[in-house]
Order: structure tokens, then C-alpha cells, then sequence
């Protein structure tokens, strides 16, 4: 499948492998991924879109393979992206069998896709949104992204995600506090997994607290669930937390989410489009080189150097 086309095509009719290969292209950063993207953006945007993130070993993974579970079982198809997993899927009965049948299976309807974040030439976020819109343009109903969250992620959810799960567990001790400040005001749901766990009330309790302090909009209440990964239970729940929460979306809400995801993601490729375009007239032009020899003899430090080639530039064209 060398043709970008036949490759667009096959995406579009859920071909697995195909997906497979286009999101390998975007990771990959090659010439061909933004045609490929560009191709494929116009079938984009039917997908609902869950984040769930949480500190790592949480039970995110094991969260997410009950979900898609539940989902397959409802007749969904469900892409999966694990950003940067510090454990791999567990890969449980269901999916496990998903996964080693992938090629074979007749049944387009899970893809599961585990990002890194190391040697990502174009930024993890835009590879991640990228992954997104191919799965959304080969016709997946529900696409979890699994993002590591303890406050501050190198993927900020937020930017992908219409709806947001964070996942916490019992005993998180200190990291309640880096918790505190982040996670806490961009969840739709919070789940409290690990609920087989006798300290699982008073994760509960915590988080209740912490919610009542300030929460970021006053017409969804974020709502509490329980969960037990391991064995399903509270999962069934949680699904239907996610489907009132998408049917809350609907409308004006939903249109000033949208916009904001897309306004991030236009800014972003804005940045990176200028930085490109610049950086390679500059090296055209050898003022790269130039400006590489002053900050070496130390006449001039990189940032300085940087506002004034750009302001230059800038003014030029
Ligand atoms: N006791 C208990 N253990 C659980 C539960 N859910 C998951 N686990 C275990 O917790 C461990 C971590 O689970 P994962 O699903 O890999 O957690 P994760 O949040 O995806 O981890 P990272 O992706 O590495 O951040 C595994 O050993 C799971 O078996 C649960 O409900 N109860
Ligand atoms: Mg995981």
C-alpha cells in the first residue's frame, strides 16, 4: 500500500492494518503525514472522545479494556491510544484475544495503539490528536485516549478529550497533592478504582472535599463513581456517567469545547509552521550559521539571538 489514496481509502472503510500503518506514518513525521491527515480530517469528527488519565499504576489500562468491553458488547467500536504507558495492557481475557487476532479477525471493531514519548520528532500532543482524528475517520464510535496524569502531563488531555475521567486509587498519599492541582479541575468523572481496597471510602471522601472547593463549570457537578477494574464491577456505571455526560455536551457547551480544541490545535500547527519556515530560511540563507558562531564566542546568549533573527525575518516579508 504505497499510494497516500489507497491508503485514505482503506482507512475509511476501518481496514485495521491500514490504521494501523496511517498512524505509523504520523508518528513517524514523514512528508506523507500531512497529506495523509489532511486527506483523512474531512471524515473526521463523529467519534466521542474520552480521556483517562490518572497517576500511573492507578488501573487505567484495566479500566479501559472493561470499557471497551462493555462498549463492543453494545455494539461500538472503540479505538484505544495509550500515551506513553508506563505498564503495558494487562490485556485481559476479551481484549488479549482482540490484540493476538488483529490481523485476522474479521472484527474491525477495537484498535487498541500504544504511543512513546521518546524520539517523537513533532510533540507527543500532536501525534496523540493526529491518532485521534485517523481512528475517528475510520469510523470508531468511542475513542479512549489513556494519558499518565499526576497534575501536569505532557499531553494535556484537555485539548483531546470531550470527556475526562480521572482515574484515582486509594493510599495515593503525597501525590494527593500535585493531584489537588490539576487533575481536579479538568474531570467530568472521577473514579475511585481500586475499590476492593478498604482505604477506597476515604479516597472517596477526599475527593468529595476537594471537589467542593472549587469546580470549573457549575452546569455539569462532576460526578464520584467506584470502580473495581479488575473484576468490572462499577464499570457499568461509569459508561452510563459517560454517555449523560456527552448528551450534557450537546449544544452551546459542546461548541465552545470544540472550538477551544480546535483553536489549541490550529495555534499549535501555526507555531510549528512559522518555526519550520523560518528556521529553513534562515539556514538557506547561512545567518543560521552566523548566529550559531556568535552565541559559541558568547557575543550574543540563544534567546536573544532568537528575538532578533525572528523580529528581522518577520519584518522582511
Ligand atoms: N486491587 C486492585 N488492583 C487493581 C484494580 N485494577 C487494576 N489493578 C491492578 O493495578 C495494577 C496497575 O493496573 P494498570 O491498569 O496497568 O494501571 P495503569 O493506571 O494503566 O498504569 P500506567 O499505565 O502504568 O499508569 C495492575 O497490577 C492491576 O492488576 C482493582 O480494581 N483492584
Ligand atoms: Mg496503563
Amino acid at each position: 500500500m504505497t499510494n497516500i489514496q489507497q491508503l485514505v481509502n482503506a482507512v475509511l472503510s476501518g481496514d485495521r492494518r491500514a490504521t494501523a500503518k496511517a498512524i505509523t506514518i504520523i508518528e513517524n513525521d514523514s512528508s506523507r503525514a500531512q497529506k495523509l491527515v489532511s486527506l483523512l480530517y474531512p471524515h473526521t469528527g463523529n467519534a466521542h472522545i474520552i480521556g483517562i488519565t490518572g497517576p500511573s499504576g492507578v488501573g487505567k489500562s484495566t479500566l479501559v479494556e472493561k470499557l471497551a468491553k462493555k462498549l463492543r458488547q453494545k455494539g461500538k467500536t472503540v479505538g484505544v491510544v495509550a500515551v506513553d504507558p508506563t505498564s503495558p495492557f494487562s490485556c485481559g481475557a476479551f481484549l488479549g484475544d482482540r490484540i493476538r487476532m488483529q490481523d485476522l479477525s474479521t472484527d474491525q471493531g477495537v484498535f487498541i495503539r500504544s504511543m512513546a514519548t521518546r524520539n517523537n520528532p513533532g510533540g507527543l500532543a500532536r501525534t496523540t490528536k493526529e491518532a485521534v482524528h485517523i481512528l475517528d475517520a475510520a469510523g470508531m464510535d468511542i475513542i479512549i485516549v489513556e494519558t499518565v496524569g499526576a497534575g501536569q502531563s505532557e499531553v494535556d488531555i484537555i485539548q483531546i478529550a470531550q470527556t475526562i475521567v480521572v482515574v484515582l486509587a486509594p493510599g495515593l498519599g503525597d501525590e494527593i497533592q500535585a493531584i489537588k492541582a490539576g487533575l481536579m479541575e479538568i474531570g467530568d468523572i472521577f473514579v475511585i478504582n481500586k475499590a476492593d481496597r478498604e482505604d477506597s471510602n476515604k479516597a472517596a471522601t477526599d475527593v468529595q472535599t476537594m471537589l467542593g472547593i472549587g469546580s470549573k463549570n457549575f452546569q455539569w457537578k462532576p460526578a464520584i463513581i467506584k470502580t473495581i477494574a479488575m473484576t468490572g464491577e462499577g464499570t457499568a456505571e461509569l459508561l452510563g456517567k459517560i454517555e449523560e455526560h456527552k448528551g450534557h455536551l450537546k449544544g452551546e457547551l459542546d461548541d465552545l469545547r470544540q472550538r477551544k480544541i480546535v483553536e489549541t490545535e490550529l495555534t499549535e500547527a501555526i507555531k510549528r509552521k512559522i518555526a519550520e519556515y523560518l528556521i529553513n530560511e534562515l539556514r538557506k540563507s547561512g545567518q543560521l550559521d552566523e548566529l550559531i558562531s556568535e552565541v559559541l564566542a558568547r557575543k550574543i546568549d540563544p534567546l536573544t539571538a532568537a528575538e532578533k533573527i525572528v523580529t528581522k525575518q518577520l519584518k522582511k516579508n
